[in-house]
């Protein structure tokens, strides 16, 4: 028996040897240990050695099983250590190759000037406030002094949800949700997105917008004339010139439209101004005390002026465009450019 073991251990170690992979080399080590293997089947014998043998042959079989499990946990740490040897040298970069070139992406720009405005009303002291695009006609008109049969809510002009509820077509219920929530003094700004029914060269159903109001005490026509005319000189130059013409808002009295001297031909006339030598910017005027009303401010007490316009338009100004429809085809080779 003595011999048999021994045998059994120069065969074992032979074949774990001779292993090249881990599940060859633990299916060797089943075949002598496990519960089926030879090592156990020759055990089974044990029972009928004599007491003098047994101890004997016990140590032997100790030793046998125990040199049988160091031979595998030295040949599975070799292959291990192969195997890896081989994945390092299969596997490995050449780290000194050039790196694959990710473009980077511009910001588009419209995202750009309404940056830019931000940064100049927030140093006149304005907060920028935030609403929801899809808005109840309350916000959208009934409050802005525009009533239910005003021109303005044409089905033409306005995208309907249902008859309640709109897709905003300017952010002034920005303002007046920000009129409601808080009490004066107030500066504010509303950029963000806005619809209408409108498509053509000129005009996409969804472009961008940025309101602005101001309430407080004693706020006069003075005011909005500084604030715009200081907006205008940091947005298109000191040496701009600037005029305001009358004109017709349903929520501000009076109104005033604001026009700047040509960028493009100087005030000289070209194509871009048809020749007058001034383009048309902004929309503004005193806020009309009907919409003081809605929001329940005293009118005897505030008073204040709005504004609006369109970033579109003020991009193509500031950066040349001459086509409303680039902003919206995001043709990479169009807006790389900014
Ligand atoms: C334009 C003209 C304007 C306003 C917008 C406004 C907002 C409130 C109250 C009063 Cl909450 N007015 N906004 C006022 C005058 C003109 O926009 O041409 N926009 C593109």
């Amino acid at each position: 028996m003595k011999e048999k073991l021994e045998l059994m251990l120069v065969s074992a170690i032979e074949a774990m040897k001779n292993a090249t992979d881990e599940a060859m080399l633990q299916e060797i080590r089943v075949s002598y240990l496990g519960k089926k293997g030879q090592l156990t089947s020759i055990m089974k014998g044990m029972g009928s050695l004599s007491n003098e043998e047994r101890p004997i042959v016990g140590a032997v079989a100790n030793r046998v099983k125990d040199q049988v499990s160091e031979t595998f946990e030295e040949q599975l740490k070799s292959i291990k250590s192969s195997v890896m040897a081989s994945r390092l040298s299969h596997e490995k970069i050449d780290v000194t190759l050039p790196g694959r070139i990710k473009t980077l992406g511009t910001k588009h720009p419209v995202t750009l000037v309404t940056e830019e405005l931000i940064e100049i009303f927030s140093s006149l002291g304005f907060c920028v406030a935030e609403g929801p695009e899809v808005e109840q006609d309350f916000y959208n008109f009934e409050a802005l002094n525009i009533p239910k049969d005003h021109p303005a809510r044409d089905m033409q002009d306005t995208f309907y949800i249902n008859d309640d509820v709109v897709l905003r077509t300017h952010t002034s219920p920005v303002q007046i949700r920000s009129m409601l929530k808080q009490k004066p003094p107030l500066r504010i700004i509303a950029p963000g997105t806005v619809y209408r029914r409108d498509s053509d060269i000129t005009h996409s159903p969804m472009f961008h917008q940025i309101e602005g109001f101001m309430v407080d005490e004693n706020i006069t026509f003075g005011d909005l004339k500084g604030i715009l005319t200081t907006f205008i000189h940091e947005c298109f130059g000191k040496k701009v010139g600037v005029r305001f013409r009358p004109s017709f808002f349903p929520f501000t009295e009076p109104s005033a439209e604001v026009d700047i001297q040509c960028v493009i031909c100087g005030g000289k006339g070209c194509r871009v101004c048809k020749n007058s030598g001034w383009l048309e910017i902004l929309g503004s005027g005193m806020i009309d005390p009907e919409v003081f009303k809605s929001v329940e401010y005293d009118s005897e007490r505030y008073s204040g002026f709005a504004f609006g316009m369109g970033l579109e338009r003020i991009a193509m100004l500031k950066y040349g465009v001459n086509d409303l429809r680039l902003f919206f085809e995001n043709d990479v080779r169009f807006l790389r450019q900014f």
